[in-house]
Protein backbone atom coordinates (compact mmCIF):
# COMPACT_ATOMS: atom_id res chain seq x y z
CA UNK A 1 0.00 0.00 0.00
CA UNK A 2 1.48 3.59 -1.31
CA UNK A 3 0.71 5.53 1.79
CA UNK A 4 4.14 5.69 2.80
CA UNK A 5 5.77 9.29 2.72
CA UNK A 6 7.64 8.43 0.04
CA UNK A 7 7.85 11.54 -2.57
CA UNK A 8 6.37 10.94 -5.82
CA UNK A 9 6.18 12.35 -9.51
CA UNK A 10 3.09 12.42 -10.13
CA UNK A 11 -0.02 12.76 -8.02
CA UNK A 12 -3.71 11.68 -8.90
CA UNK A 13 -6.11 13.64 -6.43
CA UNK A 14 -9.88 12.16 -6.36
CA UNK A 15 -11.72 15.26 -5.14
CA UNK A 16 -14.89 14.79 -2.81
CA UNK A 17 -18.03 14.01 -4.92
CA UNK A 18 -20.31 15.43 -2.76
CA UNK A 19 -20.46 18.10 -0.35
CA UNK A 20 -23.03 19.73 2.92
CA UNK A 21 -26.04 17.28 4.28
CA UNK A 22 -24.68 14.64 1.70
CA UNK A 23 -21.05 14.59 2.28
CA UNK A 24 -21.28 11.79 5.39
CA UNK A 25 -21.76 9.31 2.86
CA UNK A 26 -19.35 6.82 2.41
CA UNK A 27 -16.50 7.08 0.28
CA UNK A 28 -16.20 5.47 -3.17
CA UNK A 29 -13.59 3.48 -4.51
CA UNK A 30 -11.87 5.99 -7.04
CA UNK A 31 -11.80 3.70 -10.10
CA UNK A 32 -10.81 6.51 -12.41
CA UNK A 33 -7.98 7.24 -10.74
CA UNK A 34 -6.86 3.47 -10.67
CA UNK A 35 -7.31 2.87 -13.95
CA UNK A 36 -5.44 5.81 -14.89
CA UNK A 37 -2.45 5.40 -12.89
CA UNK A 38 -2.13 1.63 -13.57
CA UNK A 39 0.23 1.78 -16.61
CA UNK A 40 2.35 4.53 -15.19
CA UNK A 41 2.67 2.45 -11.74
CA UNK A 42 3.66 -0.88 -13.65
CA UNK A 43 6.46 1.08 -15.71
CA UNK A 44 7.67 1.73 -12.22
CA UNK A 45 6.53 5.99 -12.00
CA UNK A 46 6.39 6.75 -8.16
CA UNK A 47 2.62 7.32 -8.56
CA UNK A 48 0.05 8.44 -5.81
CA UNK A 49 -3.23 8.94 -5.26
CA UNK A 50 -4.75 11.47 -3.03
CA UNK A 51 -8.75 10.73 -1.85
CA UNK A 52 -9.79 14.08 -0.37
CA UNK A 53 -13.23 11.97 0.49
CA UNK A 54 -11.21 9.43 1.93
CA UNK A 55 -8.34 11.82 3.51
CA UNK A 56 -8.89 14.58 6.23
CA UNK A 57 -5.23 15.70 6.06
CA UNK A 58 -5.59 15.57 2.23
CA UNK A 59 -3.68 19.22 2.34
CA UNK A 60 -0.98 18.31 4.05
CA UNK A 61 -0.53 15.31 2.21
CA UNK A 62 -0.71 16.74 -1.14
CA UNK A 63 1.89 19.83 -0.07
CA UNK A 64 4.27 17.09 0.93
CA UNK A 65 3.77 14.47 -1.86
CA UNK A 66 5.93 15.10 -4.24
CA UNK A 67 9.52 15.18 -5.65
CA UNK A 68 11.14 18.24 -5.78
CA UNK A 69 10.99 17.98 -9.74
CA UNK A 70 7.65 16.57 -10.39
CA UNK A 71 5.96 15.69 -13.80
CA UNK A 72 2.26 16.48 -13.16
CA UNK A 73 -1.15 16.52 -10.95
CA UNK A 74 -3.61 15.22 -12.20
CA UNK A 75 -7.84 15.30 -11.02
CA UNK A 76 -10.95 13.89 -11.92
CA UNK A 77 -14.23 15.87 -12.18
CA UNK A 78 -17.50 15.05 -12.57
CA UNK A 79 -20.32 17.60 -13.04
CA UNK A 80 -21.36 19.29 -10.33
CA UNK A 81 -19.92 19.84 -6.40
CA UNK A 82 -16.85 17.89 -7.25
CA UNK A 83 -15.68 20.99 -9.50
CA UNK A 84 -15.13 22.89 -6.94
CA UNK A 85 -13.29 20.53 -4.55
CA UNK A 86 -11.15 19.97 -7.59
CA UNK A 87 -10.28 23.39 -7.79
CA UNK A 88 -9.26 23.46 -4.50
CA UNK A 89 -6.92 20.76 -4.92
CA UNK A 90 -5.18 22.16 -8.16
CA UNK A 91 -5.10 25.57 -5.68
CA UNK A 92 -2.80 24.05 -3.31
CA UNK A 93 -0.58 22.48 -6.01
CA UNK A 94 -0.14 25.89 -7.92
CA UNK A 95 1.20 27.66 -5.29
CA UNK A 96 3.81 25.29 -3.90
CA UNK A 97 4.54 24.45 -8.05
CA UNK A 98 3.71 27.13 -9.89
CA UNK A 99 4.93 25.85 -13.16
CA UNK A 100 3.81 21.94 -12.57
CA UNK A 101 1.61 20.86 -15.49
CA UNK A 102 -2.35 20.50 -14.10
CA UNK A 103 -4.24 17.77 -15.99
CA UNK A 104 -7.91 17.29 -15.77
CA UNK A 105 -9.34 14.38 -16.68
CA UNK A 106 -12.92 12.43 -15.99
CA UNK A 107 -16.39 12.98 -17.68
CA UNK A 108 -16.74 16.76 -17.01
CA UNK A 109 -13.11 17.75 -18.26
CA UNK A 110 -13.95 15.29 -21.65
CA UNK A 111 -17.26 16.78 -22.17
CA UNK A 112 -16.19 20.34 -22.40
CA UNK A 113 -12.53 20.35 -22.58
CA UNK A 114 -11.46 23.90 -24.23
CA UNK A 115 -13.87 25.65 -21.50
CA UNK A 116 -12.04 23.74 -18.78
CA UNK A 117 -8.85 24.87 -20.07
CA UNK A 118 -9.73 28.47 -19.63
CA UNK A 119 -9.47 27.93 -15.89
CA UNK A 120 -5.73 29.16 -14.76
CA UNK A 121 -5.80 25.81 -12.96
CA UNK A 122 -5.87 23.44 -15.70
CA UNK A 123 -3.34 23.34 -18.55
CA UNK A 124 -4.21 19.80 -20.50
CA UNK A 125 -7.06 17.94 -20.31
CA UNK A 126 -7.38 14.22 -20.97
CA UNK A 127 -10.19 13.87 -23.54
CA UNK A 128 -12.39 10.15 -22.35
CA UNK A 129 -10.48 7.17 -21.48
CA UNK A 130 -7.01 7.75 -19.35
CA UNK A 131 -4.79 4.70 -19.36
CA UNK A 132 -2.76 5.27 -22.74
CA UNK A 133 -3.63 9.09 -23.07
CA UNK A 134 -2.15 10.19 -19.88
CA UNK A 135 0.99 7.28 -20.29
CA UNK A 136 1.84 9.09 -23.53
CA UNK A 137 1.58 12.45 -21.82
CA UNK A 138 3.77 11.94 -18.97
CA UNK A 139 6.59 10.41 -21.13
CA UNK A 140 5.60 13.23 -23.11
CA UNK A 141 6.22 16.09 -20.60
CA UNK A 142 8.99 14.29 -18.86
CA UNK A 143 10.91 13.77 -22.56
CA UNK A 144 9.93 17.72 -23.68
CA UNK A 145 7.93 16.12 -26.40
CA UNK A 146 5.48 18.20 -28.49
CA UNK A 147 2.15 17.88 -26.78
CA UNK A 148 0.84 17.80 -30.29
CA UNK A 149 1.84 14.60 -30.33
CA UNK A 150 0.00 13.49 -27.78
CA UNK A 151 -3.39 11.85 -29.19
CA UNK A 152 -6.38 12.50 -27.06
CA UNK A 153 -5.76 15.76 -25.17
CA UNK A 154 -6.76 19.34 -25.27
CA UNK A 155 -3.62 21.76 -23.94
CA UNK A 156 -3.30 25.57 -24.25
CA UNK A 157 0.23 27.58 -24.68
CA UNK A 158 0.86 30.82 -25.58
CA UNK A 159 -0.91 30.76 -28.88
CA UNK A 160 -4.10 29.06 -27.41
CA UNK A 161 -6.15 26.21 -26.91
CA UNK A 162 -5.19 23.16 -29.24
CA UNK A 163 -7.28 19.61 -29.40
CA UNK A 164 -5.33 16.59 -30.67
CA UNK A 165 -6.38 13.65 -32.47
CA UNK A 166 -9.04 11.29 -31.28
CA UNK A 167 -7.39 8.11 -29.51
CA UNK A 168 -9.74 5.15 -29.89
CA UNK A 169 -10.46 3.06 -27.08
CA UNK A 170 -8.17 1.11 -25.18
CA UNK A 171 -8.30 -3.16 -24.79
CA UNK A 172 -10.16 -3.44 -21.47
CA UNK A 173 -9.05 -6.88 -22.28
CA UNK A 174 -5.32 -5.70 -23.12
CA UNK A 175 -5.35 -4.22 -19.65
CA UNK A 176 -3.54 -5.41 -16.61
CA UNK A 177 -5.22 -5.76 -12.86
CA UNK A 178 -5.78 -2.54 -11.55
CA UNK A 179 -2.78 -1.58 -9.18
CA UNK A 180 -5.32 -1.51 -5.85
CA UNK A 181 -1.92 -0.90 -3.78
CA UNK A 182 -2.13 2.69 -4.74
CA UNK A 183 -4.76 2.83 -1.99
CA UNK A 184 -5.86 1.82 1.28
CA UNK A 185 -8.98 -0.71 0.05
CA UNK A 186 -9.74 -1.43 3.69
CA UNK A 187 -11.08 2.15 3.57
CA UNK A 188 -13.23 0.89 0.56
CA UNK A 189 -14.77 -1.76 1.25
CA UNK A 190 -18.28 -2.07 2.50
CA UNK A 191 -20.35 -4.05 4.43
CA UNK A 192 -23.51 -6.10 2.89
CA UNK A 193 -24.79 -9.29 3.45
CA UNK A 194 -22.51 -9.88 6.12
CA UNK A 195 -19.63 -9.69 3.41
CA UNK A 196 -16.74 -7.10 1.90
CA UNK A 197 -18.16 -5.90 -0.83
CA UNK A 198 -15.92 -3.66 -3.92
CA UNK A 199 -16.89 -2.18 -6.72
CA UNK A 200 -16.22 -3.49 -9.76
CA UNK A 201 -16.44 -2.31 -13.52
CA UNK A 202 -16.42 -5.24 -16.51
CA UNK A 203 -17.27 -2.94 -19.15
CA UNK A 204 -17.62 -0.01 -20.84
CA UNK A 205 -20.65 2.42 -22.65
CA UNK A 206 -24.29 1.27 -23.62
CA UNK A 207 -25.30 1.07 -27.12
CA UNK A 208 -28.59 2.64 -25.89
CA UNK A 209 -29.59 6.76 -27.05
CA UNK A 210 -31.13 7.90 -24.11
CA UNK A 211 -30.77 11.51 -24.44
CA UNK A 212 -30.37 12.42 -20.64
CA UNK A 213 -27.42 10.13 -20.25
CA UNK A 214 -23.72 10.88 -20.93
CA UNK A 215 -23.20 7.82 -22.30
CA UNK A 216 -23.85 8.15 -25.84
CA UNK A 217 -21.69 11.49 -26.06
CA UNK A 218 -18.98 9.75 -24.46
CA UNK A 219 -18.56 6.68 -25.48
CA UNK A 220 -20.30 6.95 -28.86
CA UNK A 221 -22.78 4.29 -28.24
CA UNK A 222 -19.68 2.18 -28.29
CA UNK A 223 -20.01 -0.94 -25.89
CA UNK A 224 -16.34 -2.73 -24.83
CA UNK A 225 -16.39 -5.30 -22.42
CA UNK A 226 -14.11 -7.78 -20.80
CA UNK A 227 -14.19 -11.15 -21.80
CA UNK A 228 -15.09 -13.52 -18.98
CA UNK A 229 -12.63 -14.99 -18.50
CA UNK A 230 -10.81 -11.72 -17.62
CA UNK A 231 -13.48 -10.61 -15.67
CA UNK A 232 -13.31 -13.76 -13.56
CA UNK A 233 -9.52 -13.44 -13.14
CA UNK A 234 -9.69 -9.60 -11.80
CA UNK A 235 -12.73 -11.07 -9.34
CA UNK A 236 -10.67 -14.23 -8.26
CA UNK A 237 -7.67 -11.48 -7.62
CA UNK A 238 -9.95 -9.13 -5.80
CA UNK A 239 -10.91 -12.26 -3.79
CA UNK A 240 -7.77 -13.51 -3.12
CA UNK A 241 -5.41 -10.93 -2.31
CA UNK A 242 -8.10 -8.31 -0.65
CA UNK A 243 -10.80 -10.72 0.87
CA UNK A 244 -13.27 -9.34 -1.00
CA UNK A 245 -16.75 -11.31 -1.18
CA UNK A 246 -18.86 -8.97 -2.97
CA UNK A 247 -19.01 -7.23 -6.24
CA UNK A 248 -20.75 -3.70 -6.66
CA UNK A 249 -20.66 -3.39 -10.56
CA UNK A 250 -20.38 0.04 -11.99
CA UNK A 251 -20.89 -0.73 -15.57
CA UNK A 252 -23.39 0.73 -17.27
CA UNK A 253 -25.06 -1.76 -18.97
CA UNK A 254 -23.84 -5.10 -17.66
CA UNK A 255 -26.38 -7.17 -19.98
CA UNK A 256 -25.48 -5.87 -23.40
CA UNK A 257 -23.99 -8.93 -24.58
CA UNK A 258 -26.61 -11.42 -22.77
CA UNK A 259 -23.94 -15.04 -23.60
CA UNK A 260 -20.86 -12.86 -22.21
CA UNK A 261 -23.10 -12.23 -19.18
CA UNK A 262 -24.25 -15.41 -18.86
CA UNK A 263 -20.73 -17.38 -19.19
CA UNK A 264 -19.25 -14.97 -16.71
CA UNK A 265 -22.30 -15.91 -14.22
CA UNK A 266 -21.83 -19.36 -14.73
CA UNK A 267 -18.08 -19.31 -14.59
CA UNK A 268 -18.50 -17.67 -10.93
CA UNK A 269 -21.02 -20.98 -10.35
CA UNK A 270 -18.83 -23.44 -11.44
CA UNK A 271 -15.70 -21.69 -9.96
CA UNK A 272 -17.98 -21.83 -6.44
CA UNK A 273 -16.47 -18.51 -5.89
CA UNK A 274 -19.52 -17.59 -3.57
CA UNK A 275 -19.79 -13.86 -4.02
CA UNK A 276 -22.89 -11.70 -3.77
CA UNK A 277 -23.10 -9.78 -6.71
CA UNK A 278 -25.02 -6.25 -6.52
CA UNK A 279 -25.96 -2.74 -8.12
CA UNK A 280 -26.27 -4.24 -11.57
CA UNK A 281 -27.80 -2.40 -14.23
CA UNK A 282 -30.30 -4.34 -16.25
CA UNK A 283 -33.43 -2.54 -18.15
CA UNK A 284 -36.97 -3.92 -17.65
CA UNK A 285 -36.95 -5.32 -21.49
CA UNK A 286 -33.77 -7.39 -21.09
CA UNK A 287 -35.47 -8.65 -18.19
CA UNK A 288 -38.18 -10.00 -19.98
CA UNK A 289 -35.50 -11.82 -22.43
CA UNK A 290 -34.53 -13.79 -19.64
CA UNK A 291 -35.73 -17.05 -19.58
CA UNK A 292 -36.03 -19.24 -16.26
CA UNK A 293 -32.54 -20.95 -16.27
CA UNK A 294 -31.06 -17.15 -16.81
CA UNK A 295 -32.49 -16.17 -13.57
CA UNK A 296 -32.17 -19.46 -11.63
CA UNK A 297 -27.82 -18.96 -12.64
CA UNK A 298 -28.29 -14.95 -11.59
CA UNK A 299 -29.36 -15.78 -8.20
CA UNK A 300 -26.84 -19.45 -7.97
CA UNK A 301 -24.23 -16.32 -8.81
CA UNK A 302 -24.87 -14.33 -5.73
CA UNK A 303 -27.17 -11.80 -7.22
CA UNK A 304 -28.45 -9.48 -4.53
CA UNK A 305 -29.51 -6.50 -5.94
CA UNK A 306 -30.48 -5.21 -9.58
CA UNK A 307 -30.74 -1.43 -10.71
CA UNK A 308 -33.49 -0.98 -13.50
CA UNK A 309 -33.75 2.59 -15.01
CA UNK A 310 -37.78 3.24 -15.67
CA UNK A 311 -37.53 7.33 -15.10
CA UNK A 312 -40.92 7.59 -15.48
CA UNK A 313 -43.95 6.04 -15.51
CA UNK A 314 -45.39 8.08 -18.49
CA UNK A 315 -45.37 7.23 -21.97
CA UNK A 316 -45.10 10.65 -23.46
CA UNK A 317 -42.27 11.53 -21.29
CA UNK A 318 -40.62 8.04 -21.69
CA UNK A 319 -40.71 8.75 -26.27
CA UNK A 320 -39.37 12.64 -25.01
CA UNK A 321 -36.35 11.14 -23.38
CA UNK A 322 -35.57 8.25 -26.24
CA UNK A 323 -35.97 5.37 -23.43
CA UNK A 324 -36.86 3.05 -26.07
CA UNK A 325 -38.80 1.03 -23.48
CA UNK A 326 -42.71 0.64 -22.47
CA UNK A 327 -44.33 1.31 -19.22
CA UNK A 328 -45.97 -2.10 -19.73
CA UNK A 329 -42.30 -3.71 -20.08
CA UNK A 330 -41.49 -1.82 -16.88
CA UNK A 331 -44.81 -3.73 -15.30
CA UNK A 332 -43.89 -7.04 -16.49
CA UNK A 333 -40.45 -7.10 -15.43
CA UNK A 334 -41.57 -6.41 -12.34
CA UNK A 335 -43.90 -9.21 -12.41
CA UNK A 336 -41.05 -11.42 -13.87
CA UNK A 337 -38.71 -10.70 -11.27
CA UNK A 338 -41.08 -11.52 -8.53
CA UNK A 339 -40.53 -15.01 -8.11
CA UNK A 340 -36.71 -14.80 -7.81
CA UNK A 341 -34.66 -13.75 -3.96
CA UNK A 342 -33.49 -10.59 -5.97
CA UNK A 343 -34.34 -7.44 -4.83
CA UNK A 344 -35.25 -5.01 -7.82
CA UNK A 345 -34.25 -1.27 -7.33
CA UNK A 346 -36.42 0.88 -9.56
CA UNK A 347 -34.96 4.88 -10.63
CA UNK A 348 -37.49 7.58 -11.26
CA UNK A 349 -36.59 11.17 -12.23
CA UNK A 350 -38.78 14.15 -11.73
CA UNK A 351 -38.42 17.13 -13.59
CA UNK A 352 -37.94 16.28 -17.31
CA UNK A 353 -38.42 19.11 -19.28
CA UNK A 354 -42.21 19.61 -20.21
CA UNK A 355 -43.13 17.21 -17.71
CA UNK A 356 -46.64 17.57 -16.40
CA UNK A 357 -47.94 17.43 -12.56
CA UNK A 358 -50.33 14.64 -14.29
CA UNK A 359 -47.20 12.69 -15.64
CA UNK A 360 -45.34 13.32 -12.54
CA UNK A 361 -48.17 11.65 -11.11
CA UNK A 362 -48.26 8.49 -13.37
CA UNK A 363 -44.66 8.10 -12.04
CA UNK A 364 -45.74 8.20 -8.46
CA UNK A 365 -48.37 5.78 -9.29
CA UNK A 366 -46.75 3.24 -11.13
CA UNK A 367 -43.65 3.24 -8.34
CA UNK A 368 -46.64 2.18 -6.04
CA UNK A 369 -47.71 -0.06 -8.09
CA UNK A 370 -44.23 -1.86 -8.49
CA UNK A 371 -43.04 -1.65 -4.44
CA UNK A 372 -47.14 -3.02 -4.01
CA UNK A 373 -47.15 -6.07 -6.66
CA UNK A 374 -43.01 -6.97 -5.55
CA UNK A 375 -42.84 -6.79 -1.59
CA UNK A 376 -38.71 -6.82 -2.38
CA UNK A 377 -38.93 -3.71 -4.68
CA UNK A 378 -37.23 -0.70 -4.01
CA UNK A 379 -37.79 3.14 -5.38
CA UNK A 380 -35.64 6.20 -5.57
CA UNK A 381 -36.65 9.49 -7.01
CA UNK A 382 -34.29 11.64 -8.43
CA UNK A 383 -34.59 15.39 -9.62
CA UNK A 384 -33.45 15.31 -13.51
CA UNK A 385 -30.10 17.14 -14.34
CA UNK A 386 -29.52 18.07 -17.68
CA UNK A 387 -25.63 17.28 -18.23
CA UNK A 388 -23.33 19.17 -20.76
CA UNK A 389 -23.33 17.17 -24.00
CA UNK A 390 -26.61 15.06 -23.96
CA UNK A 391 -29.01 15.69 -26.72
CA UNK A 392 -31.58 16.62 -23.37
CA UNK A 393 -29.09 19.50 -22.44
CA UNK A 394 -30.09 21.42 -26.17
CA UNK A 395 -34.13 21.04 -25.24
CA UNK A 396 -33.43 22.52 -21.94
CA UNK A 397 -31.28 25.49 -23.30
CA UNK A 398 -33.93 25.81 -25.89
CA UNK A 399 -36.57 26.07 -22.91
CA UNK A 400 -34.53 28.57 -21.24
CA UNK A 401 -31.97 26.88 -19.21
CA UNK A 402 -28.74 29.43 -18.40
CA UNK A 403 -25.63 27.67 -19.59
CA UNK A 404 -22.81 28.05 -17.59
CA UNK A 405 -19.93 29.47 -19.25
CA UNK A 406 -17.15 28.94 -16.53
CA UNK A 407 -15.91 26.25 -14.96
CA UNK A 408 -16.96 27.27 -11.48
CA UNK A 409 -20.45 27.66 -12.73
CA UNK A 410 -20.56 24.08 -13.18
CA UNK A 411 -20.21 23.29 -9.76
CA UNK A 412 -23.73 24.74 -8.30
CA UNK A 413 -25.03 22.44 -11.49
CA UNK A 414 -26.32 19.93 -9.17
CA UNK A 415 -29.84 18.33 -8.92
CA UNK A 416 -30.08 19.65 -5.71
CA UNK A 417 -29.99 23.24 -6.50
CA UNK A 418 -33.14 22.80 -8.26
CA UNK A 419 -35.09 26.47 -7.56
CA UNK A 420 -31.38 28.22 -8.96
CA UNK A 421 -30.95 26.10 -12.24
CA UNK A 422 -34.76 24.81 -13.15
CA UNK A 423 -35.48 27.18 -16.20
CA UNK A 424 -36.95 24.23 -18.22
CA UNK A 425 -39.59 23.44 -16.37
CA UNK A 426 -42.77 25.58 -15.48
CA UNK A 427 -42.72 27.24 -11.54
CA UNK A 428 -46.07 25.19 -10.88
CA UNK A 429 -44.36 21.84 -11.32
CA UNK A 430 -41.11 23.20 -9.87
CA UNK A 431 -42.90 24.10 -6.96
CA UNK A 432 -44.12 20.14 -6.38
CA UNK A 433 -41.21 18.66 -6.98
CA UNK A 434 -39.05 21.16 -4.61
CA UNK A 435 -42.06 20.21 -2.22
CA UNK A 436 -42.40 16.03 -3.05
CA UNK A 437 -38.60 15.36 -2.98
CA UNK A 438 -38.45 14.86 0.52
CA UNK A 439 -41.79 13.36 1.26
CA UNK A 440 -41.25 10.74 -1.68
CA UNK A 441 -37.91 9.33 0.08
CA UNK A 442 -40.66 7.85 2.31
CA UNK A 443 -42.89 6.02 -0.63
CA UNK A 444 -43.28 2.36 -0.56
CA UNK A 445 -42.72 -0.16 2.18
CA UNK A 446 -40.44 0.48 5.12
CA UNK A 447 -39.47 3.30 3.88
CA UNK A 448 -39.09 5.28 7.22
CA UNK A 449 -36.30 2.90 7.62
CA UNK A 450 -33.88 5.37 7.06
CA UNK A 451 -30.56 4.98 4.65
CA UNK A 452 -28.23 5.91 7.51
CA UNK A 453 -26.78 2.70 9.15
CA UNK A 454 -25.47 4.93 11.88
CA UNK A 455 -29.01 6.74 12.09
CA UNK A 456 -29.78 8.27 15.66
CA UNK A 457 -33.09 5.72 17.40
CA UNK A 458 -34.71 9.80 17.54
CA UNK A 459 -34.69 10.18 13.75
CA UNK A 460 -36.10 6.66 13.20
CA UNK A 461 -38.72 7.79 15.29
CA UNK A 462 -39.37 11.05 13.98
CA UNK A 463 -39.25 9.89 10.53
CA UNK A 464 -41.78 6.99 11.82
CA UNK A 465 -44.00 9.97 12.64
CA UNK A 466 -43.81 11.89 9.37
CA UNK A 467 -44.56 8.59 7.55
CA UNK A 468 -48.07 9.96 7.20
CA UNK A 469 -47.40 13.13 6.64
CA UNK A 470 -45.17 11.90 3.70
CA UNK A 471 -47.83 9.48 2.54
CA UNK A 472 -50.52 12.26 2.08
CA UNK A 473 -48.27 14.41 0.70
CA UNK A 474 -47.64 12.38 -2.27
CA UNK A 475 -50.90 10.48 -2.85
CA UNK A 476 -52.91 13.71 -3.05
CA UNK A 477 -49.56 16.09 -4.30
CA UNK A 478 -49.92 18.20 -1.59
CA UNK A 479 -47.31 20.70 -1.25
CA UNK A 480 -48.96 23.51 0.85
CA UNK A 481 -47.08 24.74 3.56
CA UNK A 482 -43.69 22.41 3.06
CA UNK A 483 -42.81 23.45 6.61
CA UNK A 484 -40.41 19.93 6.57
CA UNK A 485 -38.85 20.84 3.62
CA UNK A 486 -37.86 24.35 4.79
CA UNK A 487 -36.91 23.09 8.13
CA UNK A 488 -34.62 20.69 7.03
CA UNK A 489 -33.43 23.14 4.53
CA UNK A 490 -32.80 25.68 6.94
CA UNK A 491 -30.69 22.91 9.28
CA UNK A 492 -28.69 22.30 6.45
CA UNK A 493 -29.80 18.88 6.32
CA UNK A 494 -31.47 18.63 2.64
CA UNK A 495 -31.27 20.68 -0.54
CA UNK A 496 -28.94 23.11 -1.93
CA UNK A 497 -25.34 20.94 -2.04
CA UNK A 498 -22.17 23.17 -3.27
C1 LIG B 1 -19.01 5.35 -8.97
C2 LIG B 1 -19.80 6.55 -9.45
C3 LIG B 1 -19.99 7.57 -8.53
C4 LIG B 1 -19.33 7.64 -7.17
C5 LIG B 1 -18.05 8.47 -7.16
C6 LIG B 1 -17.01 8.10 -8.19
C7 LIG B 1 -15.70 8.77 -7.89
N1 LIG B 1 -14.94 9.09 -8.89
O1 LIG B 1 -15.35 9.04 -6.77
C8 LIG B 1 -20.41 8.38 -6.35
C9 LIG B 1 -21.40 7.34 -5.84
C10 LIG B 1 -19.91 9.21 -5.18
C11 LIG B 1 -21.07 9.17 -7.45
C12 LIG B 1 -21.78 10.30 -7.20
C13 LIG B 1 -22.48 10.96 -8.19
N2 LIG B 1 -22.54 10.63 -9.49
CO1 LIG B 1 -21.68 9.13 -10.27
N3 LIG B 1 -21.09 7.61 -11.14
C14 LIG B 1 -20.35 6.64 -10.75
C15 LIG B 1 -20.26 5.60 -11.89
C16 LIG B 1 -21.36 4.56 -11.66
C17 LIG B 1 -18.94 4.91 -12.08
C18 LIG B 1 -17.74 5.86 -12.21
C19 LIG B 1 -16.56 5.02 -12.55
O2 LIG B 1 -15.84 4.61 -11.68
N4 LIG B 1 -16.41 4.70 -13.85
C20 LIG B 1 -15.35 3.87 -14.34
C21 LIG B 1 -14.15 4.74 -14.75
C22 LIG B 1 -13.02 3.85 -15.19
O3 LIG B 1 -14.54 5.56 -15.85
P1 LIG B 1 -14.35 7.15 -15.82
O4 LIG B 1 -14.76 7.71 -14.54
O5 LIG B 1 -14.95 7.72 -17.03
O6 LIG B 1 -12.75 7.33 -15.91
C23 LIG B 1 -12.03 7.20 -17.11
C24 LIG B 1 -11.89 8.52 -17.88
O7 LIG B 1 -12.92 9.44 -17.62
C25 LIG B 1 -10.54 9.02 -17.50
N5 LIG B 1 -10.35 9.81 -16.29
C26 LIG B 1 -11.13 9.96 -15.25
N6 LIG B 1 -10.54 10.75 -14.33
C27 LIG B 1 -9.35 11.09 -14.79
C28 LIG B 1 -8.36 11.89 -14.24
C29 LIG B 1 -7.18 12.09 -14.95
C30 LIG B 1 -6.10 12.94 -14.34
C31 LIG B 1 -7.01 11.49 -16.21
C32 LIG B 1 -5.76 11.70 -16.96
C33 LIG B 1 -8.04 10.69 -16.78
C34 LIG B 1 -9.18 10.50 -16.05
O8 LIG B 1 -9.80 7.83 -17.34
C35 LIG B 1 -10.60 6.84 -16.72
C36 LIG B 1 -10.16 5.48 -17.22
O9 LIG B 1 -10.31 5.37 -18.60
C37 LIG B 1 -20.56 6.51 -13.13
C38 LIG B 1 -21.11 5.77 -14.35
C39 LIG B 1 -19.97 5.16 -15.14
N7 LIG B 1 -20.16 3.94 -15.55
O10 LIG B 1 -18.92 5.75 -15.34
C40 LIG B 1 -21.51 7.54 -12.54
C41 LIG B 1 -21.49 8.95 -13.07
C42 LIG B 1 -20.05 9.35 -13.22
N8 LIG B 1 -22.09 9.70 -11.99
C43 LIG B 1 -22.83 10.65 -12.38
C44 LIG B 1 -23.59 11.47 -11.53
C45 LIG B 1 -24.59 12.35 -12.19
C46 LIG B 1 -23.40 11.44 -10.15
C47 LIG B 1 -24.19 12.25 -9.12
C48 LIG B 1 -24.53 13.66 -9.44
C49 LIG B 1 -25.43 11.38 -8.91
C50 LIG B 1 -26.35 11.77 -7.88
N9 LIG B 1 -27.57 11.93 -8.32
O11 LIG B 1 -26.00 11.92 -6.74
C51 LIG B 1 -23.33 12.14 -7.85
C52 LIG B 1 -22.59 13.38 -7.43
C53 LIG B 1 -21.34 13.63 -8.18
C54 LIG B 1 -21.02 15.09 -8.32
N10 LIG B 1 -21.04 15.58 -9.51
O12 LIG B 1 -20.75 15.77 -7.41
C55 LIG B 1 -22.84 10.78 -13.87
C56 LIG B 1 -21.91 11.92 -14.30
C57 LIG B 1 -22.44 12.83 -15.38
C58 LIG B 1 -21.52 14.03 -15.50
N11 LIG B 1 -21.72 14.84 -16.52
O13 LIG B 1 -20.64 14.29 -14.72
C59 LIG B 1 -22.40 9.34 -14.29
C60 LIG B 1 -21.70 9.30 -15.62
C61 LIG B 1 -23.65 8.46 -14.31
C62 LIG B 1 -24.67 8.87 -15.37
N12 LIG B 1 -24.90 8.05 -16.37
O14 LIG B 1 -25.29 9.88 -15.32
N13 LIG B 1 -20.86 8.60 -8.66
Amino acid sequence: MNTTNKKVDIVLFNPAPRSGWQAQRRVELPLSLLCTATPLDRQGYHIKIIDEFDNPNWKRELRDAFTEKPICFGVTTMTGPQILHALEGCKVVRKIFPDLPIVWGGIHASLLPEQTLESPYCDIVVVGEGEATFEALVKALESGTPLVDVKGICFKDNEGIHRTETRPFVNLDEQPPLSYHLIDMNHYKRRLFGRDHISFNSSRGCTYRCSFCWDPVMHKRRWRAMSPGTVIDHMKRLIKDYGMRGFLFTDDHFFIDMDRAYRILDTVVRSDLKISISKLQIRADTILKMDRDFFELLVKAGTKRVSVGVESGNQRVLDLIKKDLSVEEVIKANQKLMSYPIVPVYLFMMGLPTETPEELSDSIALAVRLTDENPKAVKTFNIFTPYPGTKIFETCVHLGLNEPRRLEEWSHFNFRNIPQQSQWIRPKMKKLIEGLDFPLMFLGKGHFVTPYKKTHPLVVNLAKLYYPVAKYRVKHLDTRFPVETRLLKTLGLFGRQD
